[in-house]
């Protein structure tokens, strides 16, 4: 049942709230909508802060949110406790992960208050503890975390620690030994991970038919024993199902899931990449029509669930959210040169 427009348009303000559902009902699609526009408003802003020479480099997320999102809302439905190992494309998982907009524009501007690496690393680099879960490391150096999440999902069954171990990559990243060996590990031992692809067809510039031989990455999981499932990363409610499914898995002690999301990358590979050199303006049109969000939306609307008032309230609000952020990251301090070696060398 739909509720009021008043009842929506309060949900629509908890945007950055977590929406982990036990039913997908009208208000919780609403409160994920709401959450998607504002990353989407949140990436916008972060790319409007780099041209403005205030934010160094970016990896957006946009084209990437259903994927992020939906993995981080079933993941948290359905595992007792999780713990993550996401890259560096990963602003969607951030916020899903309970990130503020502001924690996240403090670690883009690189001041002090980043609460993954006070400022130190990449944007969103470093590892965080947020309410609901363990963001334990997000790196730049393409598959290390791969490993990383497979050594932690075997740690945590010694101890007999009962958290689900989460990680995602590029399709770029199963080129690498890394997901190889961290796959191979998690298939012999039947590890509690789920491994998501969020597949977008290049790595930089580099397309997918030049990588493998193989449409589906997802073919690759049968070599190490797992199943290999492939998702249109561009629909929320169906990367929700099928990682819930995984989660299930894992937490039954079944083993590990490979999960391929094909996704778009709608904006260059970073800020200080020019992908004109490689997409048509064609393609870029065909991916355009792929968007996530724009797919959830029509979604919504045809099922009677958005009207363009609470669309426009729902863009309304995020803006406000991002503006009050921005405002606060701006004015924030950055680190102080005091402290550059601490967490370099042992102090004692
Ligand atoms: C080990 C390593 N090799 C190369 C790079 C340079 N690099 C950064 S991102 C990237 C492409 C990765 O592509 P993919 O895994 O498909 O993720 P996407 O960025 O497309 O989301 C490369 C080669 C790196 N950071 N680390």
């Amino acid at each position: 049942m739909v509720r009021s427009r008043n009842t929506a348009a309060t949900q629509t303000r908890k945007a950055a709230e977590h929406a982990v559902a036990e039913v997908l009902t009208p208000d919780v699609l609403l409160g994920w909508y709401s959450t998607m526009v504002l990353v989407r408003t949140l990436d916008e802003r972060a790319w409007l802060l780099n041209r403005q020479g205030k934010a160094a480099i970016l990896a957006s997320s946009q084209g990437h949110e259903a994927t992020q999102m939906g993995a981080v809302w079933a993941a948290v439905r359905y595992s007792p406790s999780l713990a993550i190992f996401p890259f560096y494309r990963g602003l969607a998982t951030a916020i899903a992960t309970g990130i503020t907009p502001t924690e996240a524009l403090l670690s883009i501007l690189a001041k002090a208050g980043d609460p993954a690496s006070g400022g130190r690393q990449f944007p969103l680099h470093g590892a965080v503890m947020t309410p609901k879960l363990k963001v334990i490391n997000i790196s730049n150096v393409v598959a290390t975390q791969i490993p990383h999440a497979v050594g932690y999902a075997l740690g945590c069954r010694m101890s007999g620690d009962p958290t689900v171990t989460m990680t995602t990559f590029g399709d770029g990243a199963t080129s690498e030994g890394d997901w190889h060996e961290g796959m191979n590990y998690a298939g012999i031992y039947k590890l509690p991970v789920v491994f998501i692809c969020e597949n977008n067809g290049v790595a930089i510039s580099v397309p997918q038919r030049k990588q493998m031989a193989i449409v589906n990455v997802a073919d690759r999981a049968a070599g190490y024993g797992m199943p290999g499932v492939v998702v249109d990363g561009t629909d929320v409610m169906a990367v929700y199902e099928v990682v819930g499914e995984a989660v299930r898995r894992a937490v039954r002690g079944e083993g590990p899931t490979f999960i391929e999301a094909k996704v778009v990358r709608l904006l260059p590979h970073t800020s200080d990449d020019d992908d004109r050199r490689y997409r048509t303006p064609e393609e870029l049109e065909d991916m355009k029509r792929r968007d996530p969000l724009k797919k959830f939306k029509e979604h919504l609307m045809e099922q009677g669930i958005l009207t363009a008032q609470l669309d426009e309230q729902a863009h309304k609000e995020a803006k406000e959210h991002v503006d009050r952020a921005t405002e606060a990251a701006e004015a924030a301090p950055f680190p102080d040169t005091g402290d550059f070696y601490d967490h370099v060398y042992a102090s004692e």
